[in-house]
């Protein structure tokens, strides 16, 4: 551990611990006449970490490299992708996992619950945990998506800790957590990952994963832009970017024919051809402005009639959001929906089949004050109390 800190600060307690020695050759009278075992504790309690101090790990939940331990089970972890080689314009995402976990540092699971949900996601007898980072190559995209998918694999292949702990105990059957064990192949239940992204290409290796899981999903995608290559089909076949991901999940099998959809989409098109296309690639499309004729009930109502009761995996890019409330992103969009209005759609999703979910393109270097990542952070709060209720 004290290899990871920098030589400054080691060349600093060093200096310190020479200097307390010599001092203690030469002092014979300590200024406190006896030494108190465990002084902090007797008088303060556990260590805990503060909104503005302690380890960096999402809402303060402990954090864990689950990648390395087998043993880790848990029913949702935070998952982090910092990915961002496949981006058109701004790069920068990469930091987009520490940059959310840092603008959720006033939560805690001791203070989880809202007037907007009426609960506390970190109190429904589940184990939510933050499981680091995937080392993903900054170098190589082919290796960071296969880092990625088998990353996600891994952990979703996991038994969750609440099926483990209740069939662990004799004659008692396992209980599912979630209606979305019914989709998967082994009829067994998964844990659910929230991912922090990361440009949206992430997307892809998490659709490969979860396939091996539960075979094609549907998607509700929160996003300016459509993602499904209309823009970059005059790349060479077979490039995969934050732009055309979904074109490649369509063409793998891992979606469910016509069953997505898009919601907040503004970014400008080639044309109307670019429409026609993005309808073949299976999705809905809702644009930003309907929400001023059908309101946020219309587009809850959209959203939940276009999955229906099938699997379904959120992702949204934080770039559906106004960039006045949210600018820290890589290809901003005029004109978007509040905080508010994207946080009362998801409260509608509440009782689907949620598989998995994302918060992607958050790139901090183009933050002020926080405002995007706390953005993030909070809709990230959002997706655990849909996975818990
Ligand atoms: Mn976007």
């Amino acid at each position: 551990m004290i290899s990871l800190l920098p030589s400054f600060v080691l060349l600093s307690i060093l200096s310190i611990t020479a200097h307390a020695h010599a001092h203690d050759h030469t002092t014979q009278t300590p200024f406190s006449s006896s030494v108190e075992e465990e002084e902090w504790t007797s008088k303060y309690g556990p260590q805990i970490d503060i909104g503005f101090s302690g380890p960096l790990s999402f809402s303060h939940l402990p954090q864990t490299r689950c990648l390395d331990s087998p043993s880790t089970l848990f029913d949702i972890a935070i998952l982090g992708m910092p990915f961002d080689t496949s981006v058109s314009y701004r790069p920068g995402a990469r930091f987009g996992p520490f940059g959310i976990r840092s603008g959720s540092r006033r939560m805690g699971a001791t203070h989880g619950w809202t007037t907007f949900w009426g609960m506390n996601p970190y109190e429904q007898g589940l184990e939510v945990i933050d499981c680091g980072d995937v080392p993903v190559s900054p170098y190589d995209n082919a290796l960071a998506i296969d880092q990625m998918e088998a990353a996600y694999t891994t952990l979703i292949s996991r038994p969750t800790l609440l099926s483990s702990n209740s069939s662990s105990s004799e004659g008692v059957e396992a209980k599912p957590i979630s209606k979305s064990a019914k989709f998967a192949k082994d009829g067994k239940d998964h844990p659910r990952i929230v991912t922090l992204g990361g440009d949206h290409t992430i997307v892809l290796p998490i659709l490969r994963a979860l396939y091996k899981v539960y075979g094609p999903v549907s998607v509700i995608h929160y996003d300016s832009h459509m993602d499904t290559g209309s823009a970059t089909l005059r790349t060479p076949k077979g490039i995969i970017t934050h732009g055309s991901y979904f074109l490649h999940a369509k063409e793998e099998g891992l979606l469910i024919a016509n069953t997505s959809i898009h919601a907040g989409i503004r970014g400008k098109l080639s044309g109307p051809d670019a429409l026609r296309h993005d309808e073949s690639v299976g999705f809905e499309l809702l644009p930003t402005e309907i929400i001023d004729d059908i309101g946020v009930d219309g587009i809850v109502e959209r959203l939940r009639a276009r999955v229906g009761d099938r699997p379904v995996y959120v992702s949204v890019d934080i770039d559906v959001i106004d960039p006045g409330l949210a600018p820290a992103t890589g290809t901003p969009e005029a004109g978007g929906w509040t905080t508010r209005e994207v946080k009362r759609t998801l409260r509608g999703l509440k009782g689907l089949n949620i598989v998995g979910a994302d918060l992607v393109e958050v790139a901090p270097a183009y933050d002020h004050a926080d405002i995007t990542s706390i953005v993030a952070a909070d809709l990230v709060h959002d997706f655990l109390a849909l996975m818990t209720q």
